[in-house]
């Protein structure tokens, strides 16, 4: 079914040619709509770590489908991070409950369709998937996916995964409170760094504008995600900041974040959240990543995210490193020391070079 989008000026920046009339349909937006109204409970997913586009995606689905009759069941597998506890309502799983899922009778999963970031329910998905046991929808804007669902609605010209559900949504004629537009216009903004980074397209814009139209606050928004730093937070900033290392005559910014420093300012792998941004203030700066020391049972992991100003493509850099991601902005995750980690970025990203 085609979604009629008031525009349809062709950007030479972007490439649509997968799709047969630029900006004018979204893949399977029909079907997806048909397959969910055949479910009473289903299960909403997004990704480990879950940054605001994915928790923007669960909260903006699950109202939705509240509005529209149905239980969701939502499940979260990671703590969410303060910047965004106002936006969530108490009816979210924290954690992976295999018994809880077994309820659903459908799933749909947003923002990812990566075995690796739905890990703690990776051998769940692919039982259901090969049993065939209730449907599974994705709806993503990642170039890396696994084949988990049934049906894809996958668009990866999409600067979020809730322009997608925004765009989604008025195709199908969903009704929408404010708390849909919130959640909405949070993936939007956070994916794209505030409208700063380069994919904050006229799509992107034009979503937000149309989410504007409904009285939200933008201002109070951006206060609540960016300027509610606890002091702890600020010091894990500085320390990252300080511990900045530059290499490849100042191209590739590396910041460290180690147990130590997590300990010395009072804060956890949930307060490192767009630090990494922070090292592409430098002009030279092309590529900037944040390594992040975290022990998980007897291993070492050092978690990645990789940042781009657009001349490195760090997808590819993370895709070899067993990650994902976008072209300029892209995460992975390395077991192993920090210094062995730091070793193995460089020479990535040194082949990426040439
Ligand atoms: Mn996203």
């Amino acid at each position: 079914m085609a979604c009629n989008h008031p525009l349809t000026i062709f950007h030479p920046n972007q490439d649509h040619s997968h799709r047969n009339n630029p900006l004018t349909d979204l893949p399977n937006a029909q079907e997806v709509w048909n397959t969910i109204k055949t479910m009473q409970q289903p299960l909403l997913l997004s990704h480990q770590r879950p940054d605001g586009d994915a928790l923007g995606s669960l909260i903006a689905m699950d109202t939705m489908l509240t509005l529209a009759g149905k239980t969701p069941i939502v499940c979260v597998f990671d703590e969410i991070p303060t910047r965004y506890t106002w936006l969530t309502g108490s009816d979210m799983t924290i954690g992976w409950d295999e018994s809880t899922a077994d309820e659903s009778d459908g799933v749909i999963i947003m923002d990812t369709c990566s075995c690796n970031q739905l890990a703690p329910a990776a051998n769940w998905l692919k039982t259901v998937k090969t049993n065939a046991t209730k449907p599974i929808i994705a709806i993503d804007h990642h170039v890396t996916r696994d084949p988990l669902a049934d049906i894809e609605m996958v668009d990866t010209s999409a600067s979020a995964a809730c322009i997608i559900l925004h765009e989604w949504a008025k195709c199908v004629g969903l009704k929408r409170d404010s708390r849909v537009v919130t959640a909405l216009f949070v993936g939007i903004a956070t994916d794209t760094g505030w409208f700063r980074f380069s994919n904050a397209d006229a799509r992107a814009h034009r979503a937000a504008a149309d989410l504007l139209e409904s009285q939200i606050e933008p201002d109070r928004i951006y206060r609540r995600i960016y300027e509610s730093e606890s002091p702890n937070r600020f010091k894990l900033r500085a320390a990252a900041l300080t511990a900045t290392e530059l290499h490849d005559d100042g191209r590739i910014a590396i910041m460290p974040i180690t147990e130590e420093m997590f300990t010395r300012t009072g804060t956890t792998h949930l307060d490192t959240e767009d630090i990494v941004n922070d090292a592409l203030r430098m002009s030279d700066v092309q590529v900037a990543v944040l390594m992040v020391e975290q022990k998980s049972d007897d291993q070492q992991i050092i978690k990645m995210s990789l940042r781009s100003k657009g001349r490195v493509d760090v997808a590819a850099v993370a895709q070899r490193l067993g990650g994902g991601g976008h072209k300029v902005a892209a995460g992975a995750r390395v077991t192993g020391s920090m210094i062995a980690a730091r070793e193995t970025i460089l020479a990535e990203l040194d082949i990426n070079n040439e």
